[in-house]
């Protein structure tokens, strides 16, 4: 019988043996001999007061963090990427969503901030932030994923976490006015065929957009439930659900109606993906379906043989998940996970699977499938179609091996 068909949890106790108390005590029926529970300092004094400056952090015993990510070729050009194997449910905490700055973060003034909308639009409007918060607005949940994630068409190493390989990706409730209320707003010409967002810091990143993707599209000011954070594009940012997160401008100023491409530095030079014959695909804007296990993954140690959750993400920029599957034997068996509800569109979505560990090696993979009928290729598949030069769009199944002492590394 292979690993992953092993029976699982058919004994009364996921943890036989932890705890203090023997796996044979845990077997017998009748009740249990516990040792006497100490009461221990924290319940014998008050606690501290309440949250103080007011803005509560987490627990001091928590470190998480988010971890800088290749140098940057200047201070202000950097990335960082979500602790993914330290988080829990699909929701990123807003201090540890993703960072990527080609021109550091602005500071900028919510009073003296302007958004302008121009060109092919029969009223050009200039709005302040109060002007848009005067907009009907919507609030959505999804995931916003860097392009340039998980490098692994040329490169790989197994010191790597799933911060390393997965961490340009975060999840978020995105709250602002649809673009398409505003476009209403301005009266789009019918020669108008794409947009260009402009942002307002140093890098004054532009990015055209045809008008037929902008499905979903938000002018976003808040996630989940306060202001945007200054890393995220305060006071104002585009949100494009399940594009590449490249095209999602944060700090914007500007929004400019045309009939064509604009060309731009970021979609010429940089955001196109090299092929094998020496072409380059432009405007490759969708991310496909991709998912990972986070539970265990790269730089976990399993204490010993037994019982344990399997938990990961999956993302499809097309829509909704609809399944996911995990393989503990490097791909030979697959067994479906359990999706946590609800599933969304355009969202992280948490997968987990029952796994007993027999304390002998096992490669742990995950592969997901959404609602087009799309599934996740193997890395194989994928050179085979697009080759090595790429950069950007590498979705591959990726895996963790869990050696026999329980340390788990990456493994391409
Ligand atoms: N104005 C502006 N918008 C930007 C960027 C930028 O440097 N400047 N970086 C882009 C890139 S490459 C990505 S992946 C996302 C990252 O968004 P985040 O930092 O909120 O995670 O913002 C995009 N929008
Ligand atoms: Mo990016």
């Amino acid at each position: 019988m292979p690993p992953s068909s092993v029976p699982l949890f058919g004994r009364r106790s996921f943890l036989a043996g932890a705890l203090g108390v023997s796996g044979s005590a845990l077997a017998a029926e009748g009740p249990l001999q516990v040792p006497a529970l100490q009461v221990p300092i924290w319940t014998r004094e008050p606690g501290r007061g309440v949250a103080s400056p007011g803005y509560g952090v987490p627990s001091s015993f928590e470190r998480l963090a988010r971890k800088p990510r290749t140098a940057p070729a200047f201070p202000g050009a950097a990335s960082t990427g979500t602790p993914l194997q330290h988080l829990h449910g699909t929701i990123t905490p807003n201090g540890l969503h993703f960072e990527r700055h080609h021109g550091g973060v602005p500071a900028i003034d919510p009073e003296q901030h302007r958004l302008v909308v121009h060109g092919l639009v029969a009223r050009p409007l200039i709005l302040t932030m109060d002007d848009l918060a005067r907009f009907p607005s919507v609030s959505r949940l999804h995931f916003l994923e860097c392009s340039g994630n998980t490098p692994a068409w040329q490169t790989t190493n197994p010191a790597w976490t799933v911060q390393d390989t997965h961490g340009l990706l975060s999840c978020a409730e995105w709250t602002g006015v649809e673009l398409a209320t505003l476009l209403d707003e301005v009266g789009v010409r019918p020669d108008a065929t794409w947009l260009l967002a402009e942002g307002a810091d140093a890098a004054a990143m532009t990015r055209s957009l045809p008008l037929s993707a902008l499905d979903g599209a938000i002018l976003a000011y808040a996630q989940n439930g306060e202001a945007l954070r200054p890393e995220q594009g305060y006071p104002l940012r585009l949100f494009l659900p399940g594009l590449e997160g490249n095209l999602s401008i944060k700090w914007l100023r500007r929004i400019k109606l045309g009939d064509r491409p604009f060309q731009t530095r970021e979609e010429t030079s940089k955001y196109t993906d090299l092929m094998p014959d020496g072409t380059a695909r432009q405007f490759t804007f969708t991310m496909e379906a991709k998912s990972v296990v986070t539970t265990p993954s790269g730089g976990h140690q399993l204490k010993e043989p037994g019982a344990y959750e399997i938990s990961g993400l999956a993302w499809s920029g097309r829509g909704r998940i609809t399944g996911v599957e995990v393989s503990v034997d490097g791909g030979v068996s697959w067994r479906p996970a359990a999706l946590q509800e609800p599933v969304l569109s355009r969202c992280l979505t948490r997968f987990r699977l029952p796994w007993r560990w027999d304390g002998g090696p096992a490669l742990i993979q995950s592969r997901a499938t959404d609602e087009t009928g799309y599934r996740q290729p193997t890395r194989e598949a994928l050179v085979a179609a697009r080759g090595t030069n790429s950069i950007y769009h590498f979705n591959g199944i990726y895996g963790w091996q869990v050696a026999a002492g329980g340390s788990v590394r990456h493994v391409a």
